[in-house]
């Protein structure tokens, strides 16, 4: 059986959405990161990163990276039709941006959530975050740019990019502003929130309801 280790509203929802939409077995090992846990002996030798997610296969290799994990996930279950076929087009569009996702929108989203992480000095922690908002405003208008007629980023196919991107733009710290500005990433997160398995997931990270409709 899988097992995801999970914090709530972390990187750990796509995989999530992916193994409910899937339909497989998994088991959820919550890590309290308030408390340090990701730091503690024993998730240090699941991910010696120290970080949210991590997942073990039912082989028992153990998977880090949100993104080299969703597409292991839609690899190993390439009935759900997740991710395209090796060598089409199609899966070269969403390796692309699910590259540019991680290296530039979630990279960016951790220099605003952890910026003394990123400075020497403290003085500087509030440039670096002014300047990783910029970059957010930037990569988002890049990303909404790729998007066309929807309702997913592949057009009529939904692929594991889809909840991915939910995942990210509700990071932002004020999502709604983003969703404003990017209409078409606006219609892709409402039409992934319809999804039962990917709504069912964002509960457990929002129980607040955020993001769904009142
Ligand atoms: N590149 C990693 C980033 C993972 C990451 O930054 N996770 C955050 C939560 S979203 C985390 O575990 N933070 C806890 C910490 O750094 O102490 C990925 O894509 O999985």
């Amino acid at each position: 059986m899988y097992k995801l280790y999970w914090a709530e509203n972390t990187g750990a929802m796509a995989p999530q959405m992916l193994l409910e939409e899937i339909g497989v077995e998994y088991e959820r090992v919550v890590i309290d990161l308030d408390a340090g846990e990701q730091r503690g002996a024993e998730f240090l030798a699941v991910n010696p990163r120290a970080q949210i997610p991590a997942l073990l296969l039912p082989d028992g290799e153990i998977m880090t990276e949100s993104g080299a994990i969703v597409v292991q996930l839609a690899d190993r279950h390439a009935d759900a039709g997740l991710l395209p076929e090796p060598g089409s087009g199609a899966r070269a569009r969403v390796l692309r941006w699910l590259f540019y996702a991680v290296a530039n929108l979630y990279e960016a989203d951790l220099r605003v959530y952890y910026a003394d992480e990123y400075v020497a000095d403290p003085a500087c922690a509030d440039s670096l975050v002014t300047q990783a908002r910029r970059d957010l405003d930037r990569h988002w208008d890049l990303l909404e740019s790729q998007l066309g007629a929807g309702p997913w980023f592949l057009g009529e196919r939904f692929s594991l990019l889809d909840p991915y991107l939910l995942m990210l733009a509700y990071w932002h710290e004020h999502p709604k502003d983003l969703l404003a500005r990017c209409p078409r990433l606006a219609r892709l997160c409402a039409g992934v929130l319809e999804r039962p398995a990917c709504r069912a997931v964002w509960r457990q990270h929002h129980p607040d309801g955020t993001g769904l409709p009142d």
